[in-house]
């Protein structure tokens, strides 16, 4: 069986981080191993959450694994809420990463133009060391322009812009670039058809391959999708899909979790109804898998 290894908080309710990436990449036929890096009663967006930081814990367990000689197919980094966090994960993937290790870094720290509360542009900057480490990135467009310490644009953008930043957002080190949240508001020649959908496009910096995927855009948006896709897209790759299939299944699993979400009258604002929308992930898994063999 494969295994993976997410780092993130803890948000005891609120569907984000490791609430949504353990059910998600074990679902997949995944081993899932954890380190929670901070334990909140909610996520950030609720008022008065608590917050126990366990940024101590950390080195203690990575002694341990080494001891033991514990290997990773992957390792997924999400919510990290401090310098010296970003410091012991780049100990942990040179400590765990094997030959064949697949390493993803979702640099989760904003969204629609705006860093999340406690984040600083320093932070993101040190974020962006992070992703040198990476096979893998994952920023939408505010954490990309945040890393890359340039204005962010949030609409009226064309396919060039987005080609430029996948290629700056590669020098930060990291061998492949998947951005999200892109939306063209006028028609693009080699993009028809596009217009009033929402999409992901990345890059291969070894072999210079620009690849898209759009999807259509649900009207009201939620708190941890984010961080579903990445799950989706680490426990897709490590089962064997590419990276393109990969983030095809990630992006259209949110939407699915989306429609279920507000498919109940009285739904929850703060994360999505991802449990009901299972049987999509499962059977397109499943078609896939057996596809690539
Ligand atoms: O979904 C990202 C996320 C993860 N963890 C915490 C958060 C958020 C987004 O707000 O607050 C604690």
């Amino acid at each position: 069986m494969k295994r993976i290894v997410t780092i993130q908080d803890i948000s005891c309710v609120g569907k984000c981080s490791l609430t949504v990436a353990l059910p998600i990449i074990s679902a997949m036929g995944v081993e899932t191993a954890i380190i929670p890096t901070a334990v909140l009663s909610t996520h950030t967006m609720f008022k008065g959450f608590t917050f126990r930081d366990l940024t101590s814990d950390i080195d203690p367990i990575m002694d341990h694994w080494k001891k033991e000689g514990f290997k990773f197919d992957a390792i997924y980094t999400g919510y990290l809420g401090s310098f010296e966090q970003l410091n012991l994960m780049h100990k942990l993937i040179g400590t765990f990463r094997g030959k064949d290790t697949k390493v993803i870094v979702d640099p989760c720290m904003a969204d629609n133009g705006k860093l999340y509360p406690g984040f600083t542009e320093e932070f993101a900057r040190a974020m962006a060391g992070l992703c040198a480490d990476a096979d893998i990135i994952v920023p939408n467009l505010t954490e990309a322009s945040y890393m890359l310490g340039i204005p962010y644009v949030g609409s009226g953008y064309d396919e060039a812009y987005i080609v430029d930043l996948l290629k700056k957002l590669a020098g930060l080190g990291a061998k492949q670039v998947v951005l999200k949240g892109i939306e063209f508001k006028a028609d693009q020649k080699s993009l028809a058809g596009v217009r009033g959908k929402i999409g992901i496009a990345s890059y291969n910096a070894q072999t210079g391959r620009i690849s898209w995927y759009f999807h259509r855009k649900m009207k009201v948006s939620f708190h941890g999708t984010g961080d579903i896709f990445a799950s989706v897209l680490t426990g897709a790759l490590v089962r064997g899909l590419s990276l393109e299939k990969s983030y095809a299944l990630a992006g259209d699993f949110v939407v699915e979790s989306i429609k279920k979400t507000i498919s109940h009258e009285d739904y929850n604002t703060y994360g999505v109804d991802f449990e009901s929308a299972f049987p999509m992930l499962l059977r397109r898994l499943s078609r896939e898998t057996v596809s690539s063999r």
